[in-house]
């Protein structure tokens, strides 16, 4: 009914303006520039594309295929790699696809388990159970919030898996691929990293390079610290033939059929304007979320890692157990125009009701926001989740905070500029 979608388009405006007026700390997004968003509602939405650019089953993509071809030079020389396939659709279709290259039913793969921060990727209700392998986790030091290299190492021995596979969504540090290369080699697995959390820190080396360290596969979504569309990448670099092939049929026809042909062009953008402001910025979320760590701790909040400086990514985690839990805190934030979610941390045993919170700092970086506004955010956390200030009061001072800061800005210095600076709006 005519209603209805008016309706519909009411809620869409009504959260557009809620988030305009909030502070977004959800680790695992990000705004797209203008330009990129342009992309989103073009023609090439509605659009067809199967198979590879000059090798398509339909007619009509002579410009996606121009485009396409662009997006994978550009994957190539952002991460210095030599393999890329720009149309896994999510990050989650990445992995499926990086699963059925490099897995049978049946096999083992080791991997972190979902109570350490892993995603639900490898976990068994999720693409790994799809995929019928079987997993093996990798012990965990939980005061360091790391692998325990040791004991990585002797159960990769043991194993002896098809895959070892790393990579988180609480991605606090990085990942002993260096300090287990040699296991890696003496049992001969393949080695898969998921990076959607942090490719945007490996794209402005501000993290560890997975595929010069000892990955062969690098898979991820596009739109965490990478702020492009919600889409997918799978890299390689140094792969043999056979395991290209693999994996680029697995992604077509393997787990997609056309590949949002709108979103791999926002990619395309998205990494085009990367090679201008992506190294300051990625540089600026790291400070950022050090800076926010640090503000909160000052305070008296729990923050994990405080030892070894909070964190290297964007991303920090936060004992809130005291203050009612994980739940409670991101309730009490969401009524102050904070977003945040709750999070299982060392410890817990319930997803819906842990001790943890987790922050995010790379999307108020995206819009411009440097170490002395983390300031100013802990304190407004500070006093609805400690405090137990009323959320509503809090609301206002948070909302006069963002006024400042609606817009994509690129954490470039006066006088340069990125593509079509906020085109659209
Ligand atoms: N579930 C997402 C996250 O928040 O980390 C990743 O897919």
């Amino acid at each position: 009914m005519k209603e209805d979608a008016y309706w519909i388009r009411d809620q869409v405006q009504k959260h557009n303006k809620w988030f305009e007026e909030s502070l977004p700390m959800i680790a695992s997004e990000n705004l797209m520039s203008p330009l990129a968003k342009e992309m989103m509602i073009s023609d090439f939405h509605d659009r067809y594309a199967e198979g590879l650019p000059g090798k398509r089953y339909y007619n009509g993509n002579i410009y996606v295929d121009k485009v396409e071809l662009k997006c994978i030079e550009l994957a190539q020389r952002i991460f210095k790699c030599q393999f890329a396939d720009v149309r896994p659709i999510s990050g989650t279709v990445a992995n499926m696809a990086a699963l059925m290259a490099l897995t049978k039913p049946g096999e083992t793969i080791t991997c972190t388990s979902l109570d350490h921060g892993a995603h639900i990727s490898t976990a068994k209700f999720g693409a790994v159970g799809f995929r019928g392998v079987n997993t093996v986790t990798y012990p965990f030091d939980t005061n360091d919030m790391v692998i325990d290299v040791d004991g990585a190492a002797k159960l990769i021995r043991e194993v002896k898996p098809k895959v070892a596979q790393f990579g988180l969504s609480v991605f606090l540090f990085p990942a002993p691929l260096k300090e287990l290369n040699d296991v890696f080699n003496e049992v001969g697995c393949t080695v898969w990293y998921d990076g959607a959390h942090v490719l945007g820190l490996i794209a402005g080396g501000r993290f560890q390079d997975p595929l010069h360290e000892g990955a062969h596969v690098l898979t991820a979504s596009t739109h965490k610290t990478f702020p492009g569309p919600n889409h997918g990448i799978v890299l390689g670099h140094n792969l043999n033939e056979e395991l290209s092939k693999k994996l680029s049929s697995a992604v077509f026809p393997g787990v997609t059929s056309s590949h949002h042909l709108h979103a791999m062009a926002a990619l395309a953008v998205t990494m085009a304007e990367w090679e201008i402001y992506g190294e300051k910025y990625a540089a600026q979320v790291c400070k950022n979320a050090k800076a926010l760590g640090q503000a909160l701790y000052e305070l008296g909040v729990e923050v994990l890692c405080s030892h070894k400086g909070f964190t290297e990514s964007h991303t920090i985690a936060v004992n809130v157990a005291e203050h009612g839990g994980g739940s409670e805190a991101a309730n009490l934030m969401e009524r102050a125009n904070m977003i945040a979610n709750k999070n299982m941390i060392p410890g817990d045993k319930s997803a819906m009701n842990p001790s943890g919170i987790r922050l995010g700092s790379q999307e108020l970086t995206r819009v411009g926001m440097k170490e002395s506004e983390m300031k100013e955010v802990a304190a407004l956390i500070h006093r609805v989740v400690v405090k137990k200030e009323s959320p509503e009061v809090v609301k206002k001072d948070v909302m006069a905070l963002k006024r400042n800061f609606t817009k994509v800005r690129y954490c470039l210095n006066e006088g340069e500029e990125a593509y079509a600076y906020h085109k659209l709006v």
